[in-house]
Formats: structure tokens, C-alpha cells, sequence
């Protein structure tokens, strides 16, 4: 109900950020980067994918866009050749970390590419998912973007990396360029996408930047981190299992009023702002926390 304001808000602003993201990296990171390619690879196929499903809600004026099986379909297909594409990579390896565990490092061998699958599709999701209250879903974005920023230099720069023990990626701080971008680009979106919002990113903006932060966490082998570094999207992905699960094992009885978990909280009399403030703070500390986990291992 109280959504019903929003009607006639334009959507599909995640074409300016998506360009703004494309335009500065091709500008200024280092194009014979291999990692540049695969996440600009991951983020365009997905930007596609958002694109055609939002065109065919906001255009065609289909009610449900495209079928979620041929969303998840046509992300795992995008996934699969990007994390295809880095495990042949002769200096990448199928080696992933496990935060706050030095020593442990196992090498996933062939299951590395599922993996990356499942941490590229699920960010991207996880991401649309918390898209459903003023920059609700960018904030985050832009924290985890700014997150990552730190791990990718620190990741592709031999002696910090040394020093920390983490996985020397060799090429990998290139990427703190696309994450700067990828920051910049949302800080710039954020600006419009305040409350009051007077756009919407759409799918054509969630997907790719959900799906752009996972392959950026594959790269620099944080990947498992991304659940505390995006553990506001990981939340609202919970909320929609636990609540769907629940209501169907129990015979129509919910846990939450109404998932995802930023709707439970609206219709307990939060005001939209403080819900979605809130819940940057908590995107905040979880980052900050991450970034603690270099040196807390
Ligand atoms: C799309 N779309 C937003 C906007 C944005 C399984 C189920 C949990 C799926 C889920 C769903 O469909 N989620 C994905 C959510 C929509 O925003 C558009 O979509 C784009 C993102 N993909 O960029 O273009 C609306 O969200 C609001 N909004 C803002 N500010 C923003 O900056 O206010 C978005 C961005 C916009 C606007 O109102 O129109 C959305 O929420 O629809 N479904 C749901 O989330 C539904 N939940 C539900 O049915 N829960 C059930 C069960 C099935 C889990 C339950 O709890 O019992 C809710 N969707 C809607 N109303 N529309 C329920 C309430």
C-alpha cells in the first residue's frame, strides 16, 4: 500500500550506471587485463539479461518480464563461461580462502567453476532482491564496492600480500579501478535514488552490479567474505527462503509480516528512510569487520 506513490517512477537508471561503470574503466584501467575483461564480460551479460527482462515489463508491459527460469538460466550460462574462462587461465588458481583461517586453502579443482557460478548468480540476485526501497540496494553496492577496492590492491600487490599471507593474484589490483568505478558510478545514482526516489536502477541495474561484485570477489579470492561483505543482500535472500520454505511446510503461517525482510520492517511502522539507513549502518560495520579479517586470521 504504501508503495502505491511510487507508481510512475522512472526505472532502468542501473543504463546510466552501467555505462558510467563501462566508460570509466575502459578510460582508465589497464586493457590488457585479463580480470578487466572477465568482469566487464559477467557485468555486460547480465546487463543484457536485465535489460530484456525490464523491457518487457516496462516496455512491452508484460506483468512478470522474463520467466524465472529463463532469468536463472541465462545467468548461469554468463557465470559458467566467465568462471570457465578464469579456471583455463593458466595464472589463476582454483584455490579459494576461508576468512579468519590462514592456513586453510582448498583447491576446489573442476568444482571451481560451479562455485563461481554460484557466488556470481546468487550475489546478482541477492542484490535485485534487496532493490525495493529507496537505495536500499545501491548503498550497499557501494560499500561492498569500496570493500572490495581494498581487496583487489591488496590482493594484486605482491609485498602487502605477502606480508597480510593472503593469495598473491598477480594483475588483480587492476580491479580497484572497476571498483572505484563501480562506487563512483553508484555514489553519482544515489544522488537521484534517495528518498524520495526520482528513479529506480531496475533490473537492468541490479543484476549486472550484483553480478559484477561476485565476480570481483571470485577474482580476488574473498569469495566466501562476500557473505559478510554483502551480508545485507544475503539477509533479504534468507528472508525470501526462510519465509517461502516456512509458509509451505507449515501450511500457510509466516515468520516475517512479508518478505523480502525490508517489507517485514516497513510494516512493522518503520518509516522507509529509517529501514533503509539502518540497514547501511549494518552494511557498514559488516564491511568493516571484513576488512579486519585480513589481519584477524
Ligand atoms: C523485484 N521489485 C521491486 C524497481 C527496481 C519471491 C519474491 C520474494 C520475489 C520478490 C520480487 O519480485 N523481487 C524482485 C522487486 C520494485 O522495484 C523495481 O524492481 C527493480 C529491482 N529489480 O529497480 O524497478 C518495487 O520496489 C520499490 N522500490 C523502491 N525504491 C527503489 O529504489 O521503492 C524499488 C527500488 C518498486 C518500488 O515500489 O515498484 C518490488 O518490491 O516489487 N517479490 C517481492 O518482493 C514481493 N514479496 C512477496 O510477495 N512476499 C511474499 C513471499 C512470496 C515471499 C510474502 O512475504 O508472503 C513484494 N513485491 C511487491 N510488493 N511489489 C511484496 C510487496
Amino acid at each position: 500500500e504504501s508503495h502505491k506513490v511510487k507508481a510512475g517512477t522512472p526505472t532502468m537508471g542501473g543504463i546510466l550506471i552501467m555505462i558510467s561503470i563501462f566508460a570509466a574503466t575502459l578510460l582508465w584501467a589497464d586493457l590488457t587485463n585479463f580480470y578487466i575483461w572477465i568482469v566487464l564480460f559477467i557485468g555486460a551479460g547480465f546487463f543484457v539479461i536485465g535489460f530484456y527482462d525490464d523491457y518487457l515489463m516496462q516496455i512491452k508491459k508484460r506483468s512478470n518480464g522474463l520467466s524465472a527460469k529463463g532469468k536463472f538460466l541465462l545467468q548461469v550460462i554468463v557465470a559458467f563461461a566467465g568462471g570457465a574462462m578464469l579456471y583455463i587461465y593458466p595464472d589463476f588458481s582454483s584455490r579459494i580462502t576461508v576468512p579468519l583461517l590462514k592456513t586453510v586453502s582448498p583447491d576446489l579443482g573442476y568444482a571451481y567453476v560451479p562455485f563461481a557460478v554460484l557466488v556470481i548468480v546468487g550475489t546478482s540476485n541477492a542484490v535485485n532482491l534487496t532493490d525495493g526501497l529507496d537505495g536500499l540496494a545501491i548503498g550497499p553496492v557501494i560499500i561492498a564496492a569500496a570493500t572490495y577496492m581494498m581487496f583487489a590492491y591488496v590482493t594484486g600487490h605482491i609485498k602487502i600480500a605477502d606480508y597480510l599471507q593472503i593469495h598473491y593474484v598477480a594483475g588483480c589490483g587492476e580491479l580497484t579501478i572497476l571498483c572505484g568505478a563501480v562506487a563512483g558510478a553508484g555514489l553519482g545514482f544515489l544522488w537521484f535514488n534517495a528518498y524520495p526516489a526520482q528513479v529506480f536502477m531496475g533490473d537492468v541495474g541490479s543484476l549486472p552490479l550484483g553480478a559484477v561484485l561476485g565476480a570481483v570477489a571470485v577474482i580476488t579470492k574473498q569469495e566466501i567474505l562476500m557473505i559478510v561483505v554483502g551480508g545485507v543482500f544475503v539477509l533479504e535472500a534468507v528472508s525470501v527462503i526462510l519465509q517461502v520454505g516456512y509458509f509451505k511446510i507449515s501450511g500457510g503461517h509466516r515468520i516475517f509480516k512479508m518478505a523480502p525482510i525490508h517489507h517485514h520492517f516497513e510494516l512493522k511502522g518503520w518509516a522507509e528512510p529509517k529501514v533503509i539507513v539502518r540497514f547501511w549502518i549494518v552494511a557498514i560495520m559488516l564491511a568493516l569487520f571484513s576488512l579486519s579479517t585480513l589481519k584477524l586470521r
